[in-house]
């Protein structure tokens, strides 16, 4: 290992459990060579076939074997590879975890995104919360941070968790629906249980609907501790935030997505990084010293409530970059096994109820999701700092432990594995002193009894066009809910969070509006909440279709093709065809994808070229107009050259200003030149407002109604 650390360390680890099939031959696992394995042993051309096939048995055995349990929860998942490193030494005051508190140090990680209710062959993007669950693998032993793309929580309490899961997973009698919380048990289990509403609103916000991995957010949710070298604790939250910014689909784009595409987040992050468009997160901390515990309208201690970040700021400490692709699903991202419990020196835990279940949960699950204890063997799960104990034997124990000391103390291995003494910089782990006391009660604290509060703040915290997609959401998931009063049962608990939330999804979904509000909303708001305030600078890692028939304008194609790749975004030719169109010069245009075999929904923005010829073509394509219809219809960027620009009247998008001979216009997301371009495609304007339409993500406000698609 290099001395000051760095990424490759688990790479060089992993090398030597890599296999290469080339230039091999076949053998059984016995490394008996094959000579045939597509016939098996039989009596004579057309008899039985024979028990002395060994080859047959170990292949259809092994076949027979394949399959292990799926994730009890988040069992659809992708992963990746990359690095973290911590910006300064600022965090030395508060813990003495060498990977946050020393930068020339760069740490391996490997991070599992995962969708929660659906099975493992599931679409990507339901409406849910997604997983950022990120294995530090430290010089001092593995850290996982198992977060999630929501700071809160449904329950307060571990206890719940099987509940709840029972309750938003398929309906046990007809397993229906997959991977969706639009049906009874889940709003049964909500309106019965006030402490979900925060979380709730959070699910029913558009972060259920992240446009890439690389575009959410991270949230460790609990409350940890760091502590520093005298023992000193201070309460830590930790966030990831994307550099992407944080930016969601379009509910009907979503649903259409499922089924052209189901992988498309797991696609999506596997090109990014083959692409070298790595994805980048900032770990930021909030920060809370001990003397604070009590000093907040919540406790510190209940997941189902955030720090608002205008209380105490989050603030960035470091770097992730996932810059590798797995090379075997099964091996690292299926095998992957995270547990809460998974810690080092200076990160310790709180008595957060959810927090403390989960320390069991974790390692509990592996042990019969990856048959027994010797998981932290499987490749992608050891550490990088060396592992020396007394754990012995079990299912598929791989190490060869030497010696006949299994036990401490030992006098026959000269004592050794020998105690961590934790001084001269031996990192021990030692765990926090905190003071406990009290009866042996079950009881949930008083401090836990506001479920509503911060479910208000964050409505209060929502631009327009956010709030119009929260009341949608409700609106669609309680429309698919067959019992009445547990539509009624749930408005009433909106009342607890806003009167007119309440009354806007009431009037959606036939149930009597509530006369008058519970309680006064409290008027408070926290911006870092609304996704409108995220950064939406960049066009990297966008997809743009460009849609080209016989007769297009190849300079168009050219100019804006460059322009979108210089910034980092990704651009694809489309026509009704593969192979090459012909421009109205007689050059050719390569053409990357049929249109059959798209849609608009997998696309961030759709330009129109110029070209008379190929204009008309594509206005009898109903493919074309679809596209360009959809792309509207979901807010997307759109530009559009000279002929190009006919296209979005025969697509049904009207009532835009239109550009006028010689000038380019932009409105809402929808970028129109018409003359005046350069004999080399289109001008500089142009390509400047079309970029800015396409990193402003999405326009939301469009007036949208009157489109089919
Ligand atoms: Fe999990 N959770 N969880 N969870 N969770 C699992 O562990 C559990 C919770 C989260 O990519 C399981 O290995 C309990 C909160 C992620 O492999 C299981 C409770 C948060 C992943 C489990 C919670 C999470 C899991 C299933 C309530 C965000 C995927 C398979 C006390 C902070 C990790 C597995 C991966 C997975 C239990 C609540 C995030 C059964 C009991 C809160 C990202 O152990």
């Amino acid at each position: 290992m290099s001395s000051s650390g760095d990424h490759a360390d688990k790479q060089r680890q992993l090398d030597e459990f890599r296999v290469d099939p080339r230039d091999s031959e076949l053998t059984t696992d016995q490394g008996v060579k094959v000579d045939d394995t597509d016939n098996s042993l039989s009596v004579g051309e057309r008899g039985p076939t024979i028990m002395d096939d060994f080859h047959f048995r170990e292949k259809i055995t092994h076949f027979d074997h394949e399959r292990i349990p799926e994730r009890v929860v988040h069992a659809r998942g992708s992963g990746a590879y990359g690095h973290f490193r911590v910006y300064d030494d600022s965090l030395a005051e508060y813990t003495v975890a060498e990977f946050l508190r020393d930068p020339s140090v760069e740490t391996p990680v490997f991070v599992r995104f995962s969708t929660v209710a659906g099975s493992r062959g599931s679409a990507d993007t339901v409406r849910d919360v997604r997983g950022f669950a990120t294995k530090f693998y430290t010089r001092q032993g593995n850290f996982d941070l198992v977060g999630n793309n929501m700071p809160v929580f449904f329950i307060q309490d571990g206890i719940k968790f099987p509940d709840f899961v029972h309750a938003v997973k398929p309906e046990p009698h007809n397993e229906i629906p997959q991977a969706s919380s639009a049906h009874d048990t889940l709003w049964d289990f909500v309106q019965l249980q006030p402490e979900t509403m925060h979380m709730m609103m959070w699910l029913m916000s558009d972060r259920a609907l992240p446009r890439s991995f690389a575009m959410m957010q991270g949230f460790g949710v609990h409350t940890f501790r760091l502590v520093n070298a005298e023992g000193r604790g201070t309460f830590v939250k930790f966030h990831w935030k994307p550099m992407l910014g944080t930016h969601s689909l379009d509910w009907d784009e979503t649903q259409k997505i499922a089924g052209k595409d189901p992988d498309f987040n797991r696609r999506d992050l596997w090109d990014a990084i083959e692409a070298g468009n790595f994805p980048e997160y900032e770990l930021c901390v909030q920060l809370v010293p001990e003397a604070d515990e009590h000093r907040f309208d919540f406790d510190l201690l209940d997941a189902t409530k955030i720090i608002p970040e205008e209380e105490v700021p989050a603030r960035p400490v470091g770097r992730l970059v996932l810059d590798r692709n797995p090379e075997n699903f099964f091996a690292e991202t299926e095998q992957v096994a995270f547990c809460l419990g998974n810690v080092v020196p200076g990160i310790d835990f709180t008595n957060d109820p959810l927090l403390q279940a989960r320390l069991f949960s974790y390692l509990d699950t592996q042990l019969i999701r990856l048959g027994g204890p010797n998981f932290t063997q499987l490749p992608v799960n050891r550490s990088v700092a060396p592992v020396r104990n007394h754990h012995r034997d079990a299912y598929h124990q791989t190490q060869i432990h030497q010696g006949r000391a299994a036990y401490h103390k030992n006098s026959l291995s000269g004592g050794c594995p020998a105690i961590g003494t934790g001084v001269d910089g031996d990192a021990v782990y030692r765990h926090y002193q905190e003071r406990v006391d009290g009866a042996k009660i079950r009881k949930r604290s008083e401090s836990f009894a506001d479920h509503y509060s911060q479910a208000t703040l964050f409505w209060n915290s929502m631009s327009d066009w956010e709030k119009e997609h929260i009341v949608s959401a409700f609106r669609f998931e309680l429309g698919k809910v067959e019992h009445k009063h547990i539509r009624e049962g749930v408005v009433e608990q909106l009342n607890h969070v806003d009167h007119d939330l309440a009354t806007q999804v009431a009037e959606g979904i036939g149930v009597e509006p509530p006369k008058a509000p519970v309680t006064e909303n409290h008027g408070r708001s926290s911006p870092a909440l609304s996704q409108a305030n995220s950064p939406a600078d960049t066009v990297k890692a966008r997809k743009v279709a460009v849609l080209v028939a016989d007769g297009v304008e190849a300079a168009d194609v050219t100019a804006v093709g460059e322009a979108l790749t210089e910034q980092g975004a990704i651009c694809e030719v489309l026509a009704a065809h593969d192979g090459a169109v012909r421009s109205a010069d007689g050059d050719q245009v390569e053409v990357t994808r049929a249109l059959p075999t798209v849609a608009s929904v997998l696309y961030d923005a759709v330009v129109i070229p110029g070209g008379e010829q190929s204009v008309r073509a594509l206005a009898e394509d109903g493919d074309a107009l679809h596209f360009v219809a959809e792309a509207y219809k979901h807010c997307k960027a759109i530009g559009a050259l000279d002929a190009g620009v006919e296209l979005l009247g025969r697509a049904g998008v009207s009532s835009l200003q239109i550009a006028t001979e010689g000038l380019v216009e932009v409105d809402q997301g929808v970028v129109t030149r018409r003359g005046g371009g350069a004999p080399g495609g289109p001008d500089d304007n142009f390509k400047r407002e079309l970029i800015n339409a396409i990193a402003a993500h999405r326009h939301w406000t469009r007036n949208k109604a009157h489109v089919p698609a």
